[in-house]
């Protein structure tokens, strides 16, 4: 028979949809004068995670060039596998990835086309859900 009764209670604070930021405080006690309360920030990635790669760079080797643009050609035509980053070769975040994909990235390279949107130049995260579909078997970004 327990005269005492344990309690806990966890409160958190609000995160924001999908993934984000927050807290969680952790209170028990055991009836009597002993109790314990714990604050902890966390993080909460999300469904799917969020994932880091350069838009554009089809074959994750940190940069964009002509041969991101063959990878993405070879993959659509001849069964190539040069493309490692599915989501980074939907160069213009079209939400698919075709023949205007390598045509957008070979504008941007050489005829001072605009450039691929987010996330570019540099490694960043993706919280699109297309991105997130798509995915990247390999990336450049730690
Ligand atoms: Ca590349």
């Amino acid at each position: 028979m327990n005269l005492f009764e344990t309690t806990v209670t966890v409160e958190t604070t609000p995160i924001p949809e999908g993934a984000g930021n927050g807290l969680i405080r952790v209170f028990a006690s055991d009836g009597l004068n002993t109790s314990y309360t714990d604050v902890r920030n966390v993080t909460v990635l999300g469904n799917g995670s969020v994932f880091r790669f350069i838009r554009g760079d089809a074959c994750a080797d940190g940069e964009l060039g002509i041969t991101d643009a063959i990878a993405i050609l070879c993959h659509l035509f001849l069964g190539g596998t040069g493309v490692k980053c599915l989501a980074a070769a939907d160069t213009g975040r079209q939400g698919q990835v075709n023949i205007t994909s390598a045509v957008f990235l070979l504008t941007h390279l050489f005829l001072g086309g605009a450039a691929p949107p987010s996330p570019y130049p540099s490694c960043a995260g993706s919280r699109d859900a297309g991105d997130r579909a798509f995915g990247c078997t390999e990336t450049p970004c730690p």
